[in-house]
């Protein structure tokens, strides 16, 4: 990845940003046809607030399922891209999937890692993350060799850019404030199913 080969970024050095307007951000871009996968809790309220498409799918009580769902997506429709959005501690609950994906090379996944370094939703206990562990350091030696911090909300626009547009697996980890999510979403696991298998698809 040219941006993080000139100037190396790591969890010490990348920008604080806030998670509602990154998630803004990246919706802005998606190709219309995009599945994302939001994870539990703050991802999905703000990918909920960036505006509803039938191709979210918002996961509800399980931490650490977006990468895996999206991982499944991304294998069933090669043709469309497809991204997760996890929290830190969820990833860390689920950190065999990051070599999954590096073992199966799905070209159009991109996982994104919101660390704010804490589990917030359930009170702002400190995940790993908040004494040293690097997710992307792990992603890299999982194997996702695409696999960067965004320095700042710039290179976040870029990196998102690249993974919406050339081969994956990529993974892009920004570090994000302790804002709460800016909304809820619908809590009715059927609908949710349904309107994403629609908006996929894979149900008439
Ligand atoms: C398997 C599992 N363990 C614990 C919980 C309780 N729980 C729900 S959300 C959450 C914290 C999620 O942390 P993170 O993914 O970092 O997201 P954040 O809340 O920081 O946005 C916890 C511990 C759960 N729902 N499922």
């Amino acid at each position: 990845m040219q941006a993080s080969e000139t100037k190396p970024i790591g969890p010490g050095n990348a920008q604080v940003m806030n998670r509602f307007e990154l998630t803004k951000r990246l919706v802005a871009k998606l190709p219309e046809d995009a599945a994302v996968i939001g994870g539990i809790g703050n991802t999905n309220f703000d990918l909920w607030m960036a505006g509803r498409r039938p191709q979210n799918f918002y996961m509800l009580g399980s931490m650490g399922l977006a990468c895996p769902i999206a991982l499944g997506v991304a294998l069933a429709q090669p043709q469309r891209r497809v991204v997760a959005l996890e929290g830190d501690g969820s990833l860390l609950m689920q950190l065999g999937t990051l070599a999954t994906i590096a073992m199966l090379k799905p070209k159009n996944l991109t996982l994104i890692v919101m660390d704010n370094a804490a589990y917030q939703i359930t009170g702002g206990q400190p995940t790993a993350t908040a004494v040293g562990t690097d997710l992307v350091t792990i992603a890299r030696g999982a194997g996702i060799a695409q696999s960067a911090w965004a320095a700042d909300e710039e290179m976040f626009d870029e990196l998102a850019t690249q993974a919406l547009t050339k081969d994956g697996p990529w993974l892009i980890a920004a570090r994000i404030d302790d804002k709460p999510g800016t909304g809820t979403t619908d809590r009715d696991p059927v609908v949710i199913t349904d309107r994403f298998m629609r908006g996929l698809g894979t149900k008439k």
